[in-house]
């Protein structure tokens, strides 16, 4: 065959790859198969405490690559966790707190920025780019229990694998999904007259794939978002960490597998979609307290807004981020949103050291320099690169053949 033929044939074969995806999506979608078995089978789950890391490693990358996500269990040890649990519903009762006492000096004081970070009445932390006001304190800092587990070897190895060496945490904070109250309120995420029923979502997905950008059309809010249809690549990992147990009656994450690879989103204007409504081939993930739901932000999912447990559902969600995803640029006026919150130098040293690296980047005084492994990428690129032109010194005759063997297809174009 030729290479118009060959072309051609690509171009069937894609087609026929295309209509068997989409047959494939209407079977997979049929709650009573797939899904069902999926969330019985729990075959998205990897326990470290009995299997090799290897294989835990191996399996929650497969998992994330084809449903969308993965859960490692295990990772807090259970006698640690009731006080972690504790520490997070503190922790959140502070950073509330703190950010009704700086609005209340902003708003109805007009304090400036220095002044603000003067008042001893609010925590504030000058932020690393110039011309933006100071914010809140990042949530770690009130987590000193959480964050000896945060840099867990097998959490980081498992997004290393999938995202790059270098990593950065983007965004972190408490979840709490409410219990349902003594007056009747409805437990459940959300606003009270929207809780309470099994059969409503609030699907969405996450940064940098967040349709609505945290801000809308506002340029002082608007954290920017990747066009769709998005790239098929994994740009940022969304970690939930459960402090409590959940399952269907108690706030496990909605998810629809295999979400993170369809080009609609359920934000999408023209997707017809409804964010509020569930999805056939939906589920909730089930996890015992010490667990990691980890996803790739790209999958449709929602925080369940029912929850008949009679107990509150306390979790730590946080954002992953390889080196070169532009996590603190955007939304400049600022104050109050989540992306980046700084840290003190005292509290960057204060961090457990294998959690430095990831939260560097929150503090303005330490340099933010390349990790190692990118390094060592670097260095190896260099030698070759050096090993290169030292040939046009010592064997420059043999250049001419020198790439004979390397030979590059022009593909079909897509569209
Ligand atoms: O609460 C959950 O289970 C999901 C949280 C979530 O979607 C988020 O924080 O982006
Ligand atoms: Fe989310």
């Amino acid at each position: 065959m030729n290479i118009s033929q060959l072309q051609d044939k690509v171009v069937c074969q894609e087609q026929e790859l295309e209509k068997t995806r989409q047959q494939l999506a209407q079977a997979s979608h049929d709650p009573a198969t797939f899904t069902t078995e999926l969330a019985q089978s729990r075959a998205y789950a990897f326990d470290p405490t009995t299997r090799p890391v290897e294989e835990v490693v191996e399996g929650c990358t497969n998992s994330l690559s084809r449903y969308g996500f993965c859960v490692i269990e295990n990772v807090i040890p259970t006698y640690e966790v009731p006080a972690i649990c504790q520490e997070i519903l503190e922790a959140q009762a502070k950073v509330g707190r703190n950010i009704r006492a700086i609005r209340e000096l902003v708003d109805s004081e007009g304090l400036n920025d220095q002044e603000l970070l003067a008042s001893d009445k609010v925590s504030l932390r000058p932020v690393r780019r110039v011309g933006r006001p100071p914010k809140p304190p990042n949530d770690i800092v009130w987590m000193p229990k959480y964050a000896r587990h945060l840099a867990n070897p097998v959490v980081t190895a498992v997004a290393r694998q999938v995202l790059d060496d270098h990593l950065r945490i983007a965004q972190l904070h408490p979840r709490i999904i409410a219990a349902s109250s003594s007056d009747g309120t409805p437990g459940g995420f959300g606003s009270v007259h929207h809780r309470g029923r099994a059969d409503t979502r609030e699907w969405h997905t996450d940064w940098p794939h967040d349709l609505s950008a945290y801000g809308s059309d506002n340029p002082n809010e608007n954290v920017g978002c990747i066009r769709q249809p998005f790239p098929d690549i994994t740009m940022c990992l969304v970690m939930i960490w459960y402090l409590t147990d959940v399952d269907e009656n108690s706030g496990g994450t909605w998810v629809v597998p295999g979400s993170h690879k369809d080009k609609r989103n359920p934000r999408g204007p023209s997707d017809e979609i409804t964010v509020s409504a569930p999805i056939p081939g939906d589920m909730q993930v089930t996890a015992t307290a010490g667990s990691v739901y980890i996803q790739d932000s790209r999958s449709w999912h929602a925080s369940a807004m029912h929850n008949p447990s009679g107990q509150e559902r306390v979790a730590v969600v946080n954002r992953w981020c390889p080196w070169w995803l532009s996590v603190d640029d955007y939304a400049p006026g600022s104050r109050y949103n989540m992306v980046c919150r700084p840290i003190s130098h005292t509290e960057y040293l204060a961090l457990p050291t294998e959690l430095q690296p990831l939260m560097r980047h929150l503090c303005l005084d330490e340099p933010d320099a390349i990790q190692q492994p990118v390094l060592d990428r670097a260095k190896a690129a260099s030698l070759r690169t050096r090993w290169g032109f030292r040939q046009l010194e010592e064997n420059s005759d043999s250049l001419t053949q020198a790439n004979a063997h390397i030979r590059v297809p022009v593909l079909p174009s897509e569209h």
